[in-house]
């Protein structure tokens, strides 16, 4: 049977669908109690029962809804799909990003599922899970949350700019990015960490940060996120030209990317371990 390539709007309903039951287990796992499962990079890098079986409910539902599609998630990695083939689907999926916001119960956590045709990121939705705002967008068709369309911060000066990073899990590269960080804060209004990348690049496309840098995302940190933002009108790249990727990713609005790239690079923000 030859199956035309779904559009993004179709891929858009089918994440939402499955990215909404996801979060409402986790909503529920939560509030029946959680505990650590098991430690990853380092012992504060947790996952909890949560991620584990949130992840395996969105594997499941989407090879019930779209068994041919390729997926990569956090705990599972590309697991049972492999590569998606010429031209296919892969979903990628982060569980819950802010899982430590999720271990002590703040409500900064979200799932987070987007889809990629042909290495492109063409549709995804971010869902709070503590608070289920739910942001969305699709390539090409804006981003939106509660009936809204998002447009990122007008702020022109990145001395009144409010800017959100992370911090990765390994105290090298911990101590790497608070050196970043120090020298940075003198320069914006403000440094705001708080937990889930995702939900970061979905604030910073409403204006609600002005913009956000962070090193050592993964791809299910960003995919979904990352499309949000990118929607709503913020550049999204790495330094010097390079794809947002693991090394930095920088999401700014035109006026504020080139300052804050200017000062990221100079700090040798994507340097470090
Ligand atoms: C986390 C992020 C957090 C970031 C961490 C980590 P997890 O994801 O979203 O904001 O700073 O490095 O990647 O582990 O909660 O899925």
């Amino acid at each position: 049977m030859i199956r035309s390539a779904p559009t993004p709007p179709e891929l858009l309903e089918i994440a939402v669908t499955v990215a909404r039951d996801a979060a409402a287990t986790a909503h529920r796992m939560r509030a029946e109690g959680v505990s650590v499962a098991a430690t990853k990079s380092t012992v504060t890098d947790v996952v909890t029962a949560a991620d584990r079986a949130v992840e395996r409910q969105v594997l499941d539902a989407l090879r019930t809804l779209r068994p041919d599609d390729a997926v990569l998630g956090e705990e599972y990695g590309a697991g049972e799909t492999g590569p998606a083939a010429d031209g296919g689907v892969r979903w990628i999926v982060d569980p819950i990003d802010g899982t430590v916001n999720y271990l002590y119960g703040l409500p900064y956590c979200a799932v987070s599922l987007a889809a990629e045709v042909a290495g492109e990121v063409v549709a995804g939705v971010v869902r709070n899970v503590a608070t289920g705002e739910e942001w969305t967008a699709t390539a090409g068709g804006g981003a939106w949350r509660a009936g809204e369309r998002l447009r990122c911060s007008t702020e022109t000066d990145l001395g009144q700019a409010l800017v959100a990073t992370g911090f990765g899990y390994a105290a090298g590269r911990r101590a790497h990015q608070a050196r970043v960080v120090a020298e940075l804060i003198p320069h914006v209004r403000d440094i705001r960490r708080m937990g889930a990348a995702a939900l970061d690049l979905c604030l910073a496309a409403e204006g609600r940060v002005d913009a956000y840098y962070e090193k050592g995302l993964a791809a299910w940190d960003l995919a979904a996120g990352g499309l949000v933002a990118r929607e709503a009108g913020l550049l999204v790249t790495g330094l010097a030209g390079r794809p947002a990727g693991p090394d930095l990713v920088i999401a700014a609005p035109p006026a504020l990317f080139e300052p804050l790239h200017t000062r990221l690079a100079a700090l040798d923000a994507s340097g470090g371990p």
